[in-house]
């Protein structure tokens, strides 16, 4: 099997999404001009400079990785908050939750000589039960390009479909999501994949930005990656993937109000009056019961 690489110039959401839903992966070129992939790059390289390498098996001892990455590149911005990747995000997610999340955020640098990472689903962070939905999204621009020499991830395409987790597939199932700098692969939480061994003699980086259920505990705490005064100044469609916004119904409020109010205030309000944030079914039910009330003290 292959990943089906595509531009988002000529395919539309919907064919992106037959395609992840098909092959549980696919990569995407043409989503932005190489000179926000150079801004990107030029801003997180002294953070991955200075960044020490992995400690755990997992996240590796040869790859360094550095998180909380909209406070530290503006340019990031406009990737995680991209109105073409989050409709495919949403294309899948939307389905089990009222809005969706961005889950993690991390630069990866796999350095030379790092061996693949086991092979494993984004999913298994939660204790959830497989196959019953997505819960989760991954994507990972290419900051360099990703060969399969350079430690590319490698993907188990089809592995969405399956219940058991297989660490150790037979090695020709196994592909390498090769990909241009500036392209970006996304794979779905259920997806079996892993980094890439890399046996060049240069750094593969890429840059992951996961976005999950608006219901769930973020893999990265967003609100100390992005507190209130740094989240102030990024758009307003990066604010609420963060979580600056409440998930209907009622999840995630401040004081009883969207966490927004704390962006948009002079000084952090101490108490404010609770509101309800309810989508139209639960508005109508709650409606219907003061109705069906009335009328029977009517009666
Ligand atoms: O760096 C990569 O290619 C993938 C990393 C990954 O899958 C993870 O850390 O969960
Ligand atoms: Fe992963």
């Amino acid at each position: 099997m292959t990943i089906q690489t595509i531009s988002a110039a000529t395919h539309t959401v919907e064919q992106v999404h037959d395609i992840l839903a098909r092959d549980g992966v696919v990569v995407l070129t043409d989503l932005v001009p190489m000179s926000v992939i150079d801004q990107v790059e030029a801003e997180l390289a002294p953070y991955l400079e200075r960044t020490p390498f992995g400690e755990g098996q997992f996240f590796g001892r040869r790859t360094k990785r550095t998180a909380s990455i909209f406070a530290k590149s503006q340019a990031s911005h406009q990737l995680g908050a991209h109105p073409y990747v989050t409709e495919v995000v949403k294309s899948f997610l939307l389905k089990h939750c009222s809005s969706i999340q961005i889950s993690g955020t991390q630069a990866i640098a796999i350095h030379p000589d790092e061996p693949e990472q086991v092979l494993h689903a984004d999913e298994e962070l939660w204790p959830i039960e497989r196959g019953r939905m997505e819960y989760q999204i991954n994507t990972i621009w290419a900051l360099t390009d990703f060969t399969e020499e350079n430690g590319a991830t490698r993907i188990l395409p089809g592995s969405h479909k399956s219940v058991e987790i297989e660490r150790l597939p037979d090695p020709s199932k196994v592909v390498a999501a090769e990909m241009k700098r500036g392209s970006l692969v996304i794979w779905l939480g259920s997806t079996v994949h892993g980094g890439g061994h890399n046996r060049s003699e240069g750094v593969r980086t890429g840059l992951s930005l996961a976005y999950c259920l608006g219901w769930m505990r973020q893999a990265e705490n967003q609100y100390l990656a992005n507190p209130p005064e740094m989240a102030r100044t990024y758009p307003k469609e990066l604010q609420d993937l963060l979580g600056y916004a409440v998930h209907e119904p009622n999840l995630g409020c401040f004081e009883g109000q969207s966490p927004r109010v704390l962006l948009e205030a002079e000084q952090r309000p101490d108490v404010l009056a609770f509101k309800d944030y309810l989508p139209g079914w639960a508005a109508e039910q709650v409606a219907q019961y003061y109705q069906m009330r009335e009328a029977a003290n009517a009666a």
